[in-house]
């Protein structure tokens, strides 16, 4: 049986019988993936993530490069996406952050660009559907050089 506690506020427990809090077990949280290599590299660490289906997972960008054009970001597409139109539309949307409007709902989810030192998280569930998704940066040419990958759900 359920205890329904949650909205009684908590009488203060007498100073003498505090209970001393014991060591909270780690709670997991959401699988971290680092996708930026150290350095002024245009590429991804890597070009296969294997997933869950719904695994909750924490794409990192961490920039740690110091060239202006180390301008980078994660766009995760939905299957129906062609790659190679939105790398070429996105390349072109300077003004929205190089993630091309017309595409609203071509991405499962997208981060916003990172520039040298900067740092952006994104947690989100992975597919719930098995099959392979499409990742890649859109800042311009970074797809063309390999930087994307594939989020393959299983
Ligand atoms: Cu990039």
């Amino acid at each position: 049986m359920l205890a329904f506690a949650g909205c009684t506020p908590k009488a203060a427990a007498p100073q003498e019988a505090t209970p001393v809090a014991a060591p909270q077990p780690a709670v997991a949280g959401p699988r971290v993936i680092d996708l930026i290599p150290t350095g002024d590299q245009i590429k991804f660490t890597t070009k296969l993530i294997e997933a869950k289906p719904n695994e909750e997972l924490k794409i990192v960008l961490k920039n740690s490069g110091t060239n202006g054009a180390m301008v980078h970001n994660f766009i995760l597409l939905d299957p129906e996406t062609d790659i190679e139109s939105f790398a070429q539309a996105a390349a072109a949307a300077k003004a929205t952050d190089y993630f091309p409007p017309d595409y609203a709902d071509g991405a499962i989810v997208h981060s916003k660009t990172v520039g040298p030192g900067q740092t952006v998280e994104l947690v989100f569930k992975a597919p719930a559907t098995p099959g392979k998704y499409e990742y890649l940066c859109s800042y311009p040419g970074h797809y063309l050089i390999g930087m994307r990958g594939v989020l393959e759900v299983k």
